[in-house]
């Protein structure tokens, strides 16, 4: 293969995991180690990081930025990215660096996820084959009757809305319940509730209210980094918001094709995710102080650079000609630069602007948007609350 080349400085960081990954991969690469300004800025100049942020990962003729997109490339290059759906989930949450986990404990952990994995490939191949067969009919089903009840829903001129449902028109199956369990508020859950709502996947909530209902999910051993969000659906409890999506992004097909689509997916989302960090703090840290910053340090950054990838796409979607993971991440920020810093942010990125009114008025987005399961803001409410459940001393 052409030459591999990985662009960092000469200490491990953000690169080392892609290095040792790159090695297991037995993927021979070179590297380049920055040590002067000026290279960084010819990096710039030259279009290769996206989001101004090493490490930069060439390889295959792309130009592949955002550490997570990175290993998720190689990984499936390599093999080592699982088989099922439910395999690839272990694997991202196993990769996603647990904060405020004791090393041990996510070595440990690490350690019988990989047994868990082990024992999954050996014997239960054929069981999992089988219930994503079940999955299939139960899907196949549900979308006959689907198509069923819009023609009805449509010649009746009213849309169904079953009561906790979200209210978007066609649904992804009718699964059993699928729960997601967080607070009354957006945080990291608000991405994951705009996905299912995109995908079509009805689900219910368990809103954290007290310290008691978060101790029950340790002891039963559903939080194993001992934080939510938590994802119940088909029959698994996902953690790990990254694995969240992806799960819920390969089931609803808004992962891509390819692996190089799927590498733009996975790096236009973690700069999605980058851009939205600013929002988090609201609430738990002076939310002037937060707004300022995201306005002289994310608007800056991060609009001109979707407003560009829209604009070169040409589709209207950040990535081929369909909505993916990326554009649901996308719209769920713009969503909060404009509630925050009003529509006229957007005047100067027509791109953006035009790809906002699109997201909002795909049926079941609307639906979402409007209906009891988008959260309002991080009210005083939510963020005491998080505070109680999970003593948080910010
Ligand atoms: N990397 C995790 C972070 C999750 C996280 O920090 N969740 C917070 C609530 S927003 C939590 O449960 N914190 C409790 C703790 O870390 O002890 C993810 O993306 O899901």
């Amino acid at each position: 293969m052409a030459t591999v080349r990985l662009t960092y400085f000469d200490g491990r960081g953000r690169a080392e995991g892609v290095r040792l990954l790159l090695a297991a991969c037995l993927f021979q690469f070179t590297e380049t180690l920055l040590q002067e300004r000026q290279e960084y800025e010819k990096l710039l100049e030259d279009g290769k990081l996206m989001f101004h942020q090493v490490p930069l990962l060439e390889i295959d003729g792309l130009e592949l930025v955002q550490t997570p997109a990175i290993v998720r490339y190689v990984a499936r290059k390599g093999g080592l990215y699982g088989h099922s759906n439910e395999e690839k989930s272990k694997w991202d949450y196993a990769m996603t660096a647990p904060a405020g986990v004791e090393k041990n404990d996510f070595d440990s952990e690490y350690r019988r996820l990989s047994e868990e994995l082990h024992q999954l490939r050996l014997e239960d191949k054929k069981a999992e084959l089988r219930r994503e067969i079940d999955r299939l009919k139960v899907k196949l089903t549900c979308e006959q009757d689907d198509h069923v009840n819009r023609e009805v829903n449509q010649s009746e001129g009213q849309r169904r809305q079953d009561s906790g449902a979200n209210g978007s028109g066609q649904q992804l199956g009718n699964m059993a319940t699928v729960r997601l369990t967080y607070f009354d508020g957006r945080g990291l859950a608000e991405g994951v509730r705009l996905l299912l709502a995109a995908c079509g996947i009805e689900f219910t909530e368990t809103l954290l209210q007290e310290r008691q209902e978060y101790e029950k999910l340790l002891e039963d051993g559903k939080l194993i980094f001992h934080q939510v969000p938590l994802l119940e659906i088909d029959g698994l409890e996902l953690v790990q918001t990254p694995a969240i999506v992806r799960y819920v992004a390969r089931k609803g097909g808004l992962d891509g094709h390819s692996n190089e689509e799927k590498s733009k997916i996975d790096m236009f989302y973690e700069g999605t995710r980058d851009f939205y960090s600013y929002f988090l703090k609201i609430g738990f840290l002076d939310p002037k102080e937060v707004l300022a910053t995201a306005k002289a340090k994310a608007l800056p950054r991060y609009l001109p650079i979707f407003d560009q990838v829209l604009k070169k796409n040409g589709t209207g979607f950040l990535v081929g000609d369909s909505m993916s993971l990326a554009d649901i991440g996308l719209i769920e920020v713009l969503l909060s630069v404009t509630e925050y810093f009003g529509e006229e942010t957007l005047s100067d990125y027509p791109s953006l602007k035009a790809f906002k009114s699109m997201m909002v008025s795909q049926e079941r987005i609307a639906a979402f948007l409007k209906g009891p399961q988008k959260k309002r803001g991080n009210t005083d409410a939510y963020v005491a609350t998080c505070r109680t459940v999970l003593k948080l001393d910010i």
